[in-house]
């Protein structure tokens, strides 16, 4: 027995999304458990139409099932090389790209669900897409880490659709050269916030590592980052999730008003154009902003994965 599972690939600023159009039937309850059940019934399934042979570490994928209402452009869940994702903003600029490519969405403006909240997509006449992610605070600022080999790194954790430990660079430049020593340097962070127990809201784990630098953007940019995934890939993009993140840092120091344009520039040197929206306070005093992020996808491939039942009883997670 085999599964035949159409897909559409795209890159949004270089780091690609493959989405599932169908073969996966959507989940019952409430979308924000909907990860869990996935995972636990199809996870086998996942893991192989973005993991090697049929895909790479750098894939990130997408389910998505059509609107059941007149005022939802659909459900999406967002996945990569080892497990969930929150939001995914190159992945949602993609799928948008991507529904426009196949007659699915007209230009104008989309509301899309995902197990962390609606967000709104604006799909421009000329293909640029603007999301509205879901709302952005800053978690906890200036935690200091001393990271063996590297000395002490300082940085603000934030959620952005997806939880960031986000740190101003400073002991070399971020240029895809320095790849290599980003991810290690990244990888370390990530295994000392680990190690002192320091998580996001509720003891999640903070899975992505954002490094900064406003000397290494090109001109006309505000900033240039790396950021790791959870999979020790590193986005090509300038990861619109991590772009949100460090716009409620940026809001929460004063140092970007409402409105204001910030240019995100990525390791690749690719650009999303980030703004937001003040937010409000939630029960617990949280201050949150809403994160806007403009940036393009072209569509890449169109085609069916066929998926031998076999192939299943192997983990291809990580
Ligand atoms: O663009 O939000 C993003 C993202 C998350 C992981 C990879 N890209």
């Amino acid at each position: 027995m085999s599964r035949r599972l159409r897909f559409i690939d795209s890159h949004t600023g270089g780091e690609p999304t493959r989405v599932l159009l169908d073969g996966i039937a959507r989940p019952r309850g409430a979308i924000a458990d909907w990860h869990r059940a996935l995972l636990a019934e199809h996870g086998a399934l996942l893991a192989a139409t973005v993991n090697e042979p049929r895909g790479s570490d750098i894939l990130v994928g997408a389910v998505y099932w059509p609107p059941t209402d007149a005022a939802s452009a659909g459900d999406v869940l967002f996945f990569n090389n080892v497990g969930a994702l929150g939001m995914c903003g190159h992945g949602t600029i993609g799928l948008v790209a991507s529904l426009a490519h196949l007659g699915l969405m007209a230009p104008g403006a989309h509301t899309l669900h995902t197990p962390v909240g609606a967000v709104r997509a604006l799909l421009r006449d000329d293909g640029e897409v603007v999301i509205d992610n879901v709302p952005a605070y800053r978690h906890r600022q200036g935690v200091a880490l001393d990271v063996a080999g590297h000395g002490r790194i300082m940085g603000d954790v934030a959620w952005g659709g997806n939880w960031f430990y986000i740190a101003e660079y400073e002991h070399g430049s971020i240029e895809l050269a320095n790849r290599e020593p980003l991810t290690e340097l990244c990888w370390a962070i990530r295994a000392e916030l680990r190690a002192r127990g320091i998580t996001g809201r509720d003891g999640a784990e903070i899975d992505h590592i954002e490094l900064a630098s406003a000397r290494d953007a090109t001109p006309g940019n505000d900033s240039r980052n790396f950021v790791l995934c959870p999979g020790k890939a590193y986005d090509r993009s300038p990861c619109g999730t991590g772009t949100s993140a460090r716009l409620a840092c940026l809001a929460a120091d004063g140092a970007l008003a409402p409105g204001q344009a910030w240019r995100q520039q990525g390791i690749t040197g690719s650009v999303f154009e980030g703004r937001y929206a003040a937010g409000g306070g939630d029960a617990d005093g949280v201050a949150w902003i809403r994160p806007q992020i403009a940036g393009r996808a072209q569509v890449t491939a169109l085609g069916e994965l066929i998926v031998d039942d076999a192939e299943l009883g192997v983990s291809r997670w990580g």
